[in-house]
């Protein structure tokens, strides 16, 4: 019997064993391919079990997420340890037990997930359903392969989220992803609604980012070739990120470094179109007040508030730092 046809064996067994007066609770730890796989295995154990809660162990603050939640519809609720003694069982996806201590202490029925395989201790129920394959570009793939060997169509919700996981979990297959990864993508693309689909990847912005963002564009000045954006106290790196992001979109930039102030460090984003190294520009200017660098087209330097100069600010400091800094000499390798 091939390797995959015992994965959907075990999983069929598994399935016809479950008990329609159970309460089942899967936890994750949301992200798209977590929430994709958790909507599908719900999906699957529909009338085969009593009740099926998703449950998150996290905060969910990407845009893109929250917009998943809201035109997918996925009933992801914040995890309350309280409510344990409500659920005969608990699933997790897309996780290991030993991936968070929110899962320290508890047992699982099942266990689906395409990280690196972790020592489970006991965290495995007896009779329990445990598939890891770190080999798979999504956890979504995974689920998706259920659905199709058990012949359970998706609707479009569903089938949306599990694209949506594949999609962010191997970056559109630019990061990782294998064959079975695309052709899971190619037969969920013929059931998602591509107009959610857009919805959520054009979701990149809170609200409440608008404000800081037109303090960027008043902000933004040009610096050796490329430009800087310095926006002081900001309550997330996230922020800084998608605003770096953003100014990639304007042609004629080359580069751009946004900086910030989240808790008394000082972070800046450095974006570029490969023209020139730009993790080596972050080096250059900030190696010894912080952790920097980065690859071409992108870097990061993190320092703490303290390591500017007594009555200098922050904003003045990078920029300083931007139009004085040399690039230091390559680290020489042995051997080459
Ligand atoms: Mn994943």
């Amino acid at each position: 019997m091939g390797f995959q046809a015992e994965h959907f064996l075990r999983m069929k067994q598994w399935r016809r064993g479950l008990d329609k007066a159970d309460r089942w609770c899967i936890l994750i730890s949301a992200d798209p391919d977590a929430m994709g796989s958790a909507l599908a295995l719900k999906r699957l154990m529909h009338r085969k079990v009593k009740h099926v809660d998703i449950m998150r162990i996290n905060e969910v603050t990407r845009p893109d997420n929250l917009a998943m939640i809201r035109y997918l519809r996925i009933p992801v609720r914040p995890w309350q340890p309280e409510r344990l003694t409500q659920y005969q069982h608990l699933a997790v996806v897309d996780s290991q037990p030993a991936h968070s201590q929110a899962f320290a202490g508890l047992t699982f029925d099942c266990i689906i997930d395409h990280h690196p395989v972790t020592d489970l201790g006991s965290a495995l129920a007896p009779g329990g359903l445990c598939d890891i394959r770190p080999e798979m570009g999504a956890t979504s793939t995974m689920l998706t392969r259920y659905l199709q060997a058990l012949r359970i169509q998706p609707g479009p919700l569903l089938a949306t989220a599990l694209l949506y996981g594949i999609r962010t979990d191997t970056a559109v297959f630019a990061r990782s992803g294998g064959e079975r990864d695309l052709r899971a993508y190619q037969w969920l693309s013929q059931q998602a609604d591509t107009s959610l689909l857009q919805r959520i990847i054009r979701s990149e912005y809170l609200r409440a980012w608008l404000p800081i963002f037109a303090r960027a564009f008043r902000n933004l000045r040009d610096c050796r070739g490329g430009a800087l954006v310095s926006l002081n106290d900001v309550d997330s790196a996230d922020l800084l990120v998608a605003v770096a992001d953003f100014f990639t979109k304007v042609h004629g930039l080359k580069w751009v470094a946004v900086s910030g102030v989240v808790d008394k460090k000082v972070i800046v984003i450095f974006r570029g179109d490969g023209g020139r190294d730009i993790g080596r520009l972050a080096d250059a200017c900030f190696y010894d007040v912080g952790t920097a660098g980065g690859h071409r087209s992108m870097g990061r330097a993190e320092f703490p508030l303290s390591a500017v100069p007594a009555g200098v600010k922050a904003a003045d400091f990078v920029h300083q730092r931007l139009l004085t800094r040399k690039l230091r000499p390559r680290p020489s390798t042995a051997g080459q």
